[in-house]
C-alpha cells in the first residue's frame, strides 16, 4: 500500500483553539483523523506529523526518501521564510503537495510568497480541511494502488 505522509508545520498544533475565523474550528487531531480516513477510502496509508521545529520538519523530509511515497506539507510560517525547507523538499524526490488552510494570496503581503512552492508538485490554498482531502485523493491517484 502506498504511504502518504502529512507534515504540518509550526503552530498548527493550535488549530481549532485560536483564530477560528481564519483557520476553522477543526482541531489538528480531527484533521489528522479525517486525512487517515480519506486515505483509507483512497486505498492508501496516511500518517500525520506536526512539529514547531524547522530541523524536525527537514528530518522528516529526508526520512521520506525511503519511508514514504508522497508528501502533503503545510509549511505554515516556514513556507514564507525557509529556503532550507525548499531544499529538503527538492531533496526528498517524492511528489509533494503544499497545502495552506487559508488563502495566502488574499492575506498580508508577506504571506503571498512561499519559497516552498518552487519545489512542489502543486499548491492548494484557501480550502481549509478540504485542501488536505483533495491532496490525499490526488496523491493516491498519482501513486496508484499498492
Ligand atoms: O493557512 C495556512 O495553512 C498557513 O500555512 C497557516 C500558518 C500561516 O503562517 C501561513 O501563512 C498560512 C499559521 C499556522 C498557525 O496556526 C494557528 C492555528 C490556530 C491558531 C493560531 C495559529
Amino acid at each position: 500500500m502506498k504511504r502518504i505522509w502529512i507534515i504540518n508545520g509550526p503552530n498548527l498544533n493550535l488549530l481549532g483553539k485560536r483564530e477560528p475565523h481564519i483557520y476553522g474550528t477543526m482541531t489538528l487531531e480531527q484533521l489528522d483523523a479525517l486525512c487517515v480516513e480519506t486515505g483509507r477510502q483512497a486505498g492508501t496509508q496516511v500518517s500525520c506529523r506536526q512539529s514547531n521545529h524547522e530541523g524536525e520538519l527537514i528530518g522528516w523530509l529526508h526520512a521520506s526518501r525511503t519511508e514514504a511515497d508522497g508528501i502533503i506539507l503545510n509549511p505554515a510560517g516556514f513556507g514564507h521564510s525557509s529556503v532550507a525547507l525548499l531544499d529538503a523538499a527538492l531533496a526528498c524526490e517524492k511528489p509533494v503537495i503544499e497545502v495552506h488552510l487559508s488563502n495566502i494570496f488574499r492575506r498580508e503581503a508577506y504571506r503571498r510568497h512561499s519559497y516552498l512552492s518552487e519545489g512542489v508538485l502543486g499548491v492548494i490554498s484557501g480550502l481549509g480541511s478540504g485542501g488536505y482531502i483533495a491532496a490525499v485523493w490526488e496523491l493516491a491517484r498519482r501513486l496508484g494502488g499498492s
